[in-house]
């Protein structure tokens, strides 16, 4: 079941950008499998926030988590790396995939319901607390517990195709097989401290190796916004996710492997 499931999620995102007229491309889809039962969803309300949900408050019946991850061409990652605004590439890359991702959510919910199974979706985005900037249902941390990758010194969830893409998830009434988490760090710093160049690449001054400021974040993503007002939504920046070792690759795995 697990293979039919993973083969009609990477089926539906390679049929998307021709039928859609995407200007965005986006590598082979990287899914992974939690149990709904896995304590590790507890401990999100210390490790993320006290509001964070469990599968079971989605969905009564949950019995495993979907994640999957959207790795954007690096064509799109290339062009967000010169000046301090972000790429009209990467804006307009952020909106496509996070129509993806709902699509994604909705067709494998369907996908699931015909095959005689429930399942409850959440928004890409766009779902975080105003004031805390904090969201419930945080997909990277569910990530993390589906064995989808490990946290970078930048924030985002570092996968085996790095951290220049966007993730999704839901939770389904289906049993599979949860994966195994990576035991190795994927980000640099964590790993030996050789790296910090998310931080020097910071355009907000918002990324320290001792903190993130979000407010300031944000305020940049506004910014950027406003430039791209056209595309409706466009708060992004992503600076510190190009031109950096983790952007397309596992950088400690490829340095292992060397
Ligand atoms: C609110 C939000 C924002 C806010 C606040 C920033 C933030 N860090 O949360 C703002 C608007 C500023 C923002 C900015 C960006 N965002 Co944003 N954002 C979200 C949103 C909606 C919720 C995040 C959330 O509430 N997390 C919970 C809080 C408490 O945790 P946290 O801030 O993530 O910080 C944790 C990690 O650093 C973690 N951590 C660090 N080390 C370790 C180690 C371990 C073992 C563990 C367990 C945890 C851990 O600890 C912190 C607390 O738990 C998610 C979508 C979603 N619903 O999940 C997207 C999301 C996190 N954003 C994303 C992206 C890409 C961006 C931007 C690059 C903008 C852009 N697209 O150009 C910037 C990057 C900023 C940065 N360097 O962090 C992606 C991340 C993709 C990835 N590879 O990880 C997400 C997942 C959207 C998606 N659907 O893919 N974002
Ligand atoms: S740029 Fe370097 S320090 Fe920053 S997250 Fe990537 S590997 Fe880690
Ligand atoms: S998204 Fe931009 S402002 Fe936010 S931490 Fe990264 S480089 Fe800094």
């Amino acid at each position: 079941m697990r293979r039919a499931l993973v083969g009609e999620l990477h089926a539906f995102v390679g049929a998307w950008p021709p039928r859609h007229r995407a200007s965005t491309g986006w590598g082979v889809p990287l899914v992974g499998v939690a149990s709904a039962r896995d304590p590790l969803f507890l401990e999100l309300k210390t490790v993320a926030s006290p509001s964070h949900l469990c599968p079971a408050d989605l969905l009564p019946d949950a019995r495993s988590v979907i994640a999957f991850f959207l790795p954007f061409e690096r064509s799109t990652g290339l062009s967000n790396i010169s000046g301090d605004m972000a790429s009209a590439e990467w804006a307009e890359a952020y909106v496509e995939t996070n129509e993806l991702i709902r699509a994604v959510c909705g067709h494998m919910k369907g996908w699931l319901e015909a095959a005689g199974h429930v399942a409850a979706v959440t928004p890409p985005t766009h779902d975080f607390d105003e004031v805390t900037l904090v969201s419930a249902w945080s997909h990277r941390h569910v990530a993390f517990v589906a064995g989808l990758g490990r946290f970078g010194l930048n924030n985002m969830l570092i996968t085996e195709s790095g951290c220049c893409g966007r993730f999704g998830s839901f939770v389904t009434s289906l049993e599979l097989e949860p994966d195994l988490r990576p035991e190795a760090e994927a980000c640099l710093y964590r790993h030996d401290g050789s790296c910090h160049r998310c931080v020097t690449r910071c355009v907000g001054d918002a990324l320290f190796t001792d903190r993130f400021d979000r407010h300031a974040c944000y305020a940049q993503c506004l910014q950027n916004e406003r430039v791209h007002v056209a595309l409706g939504g466009a708060d992004v920046c992503g600076k510190c996710l190009v031109a950096v070792p983790c952007a397309f690759v596992d950088p400690v795995a490829r340095r292992l492997q060397r």
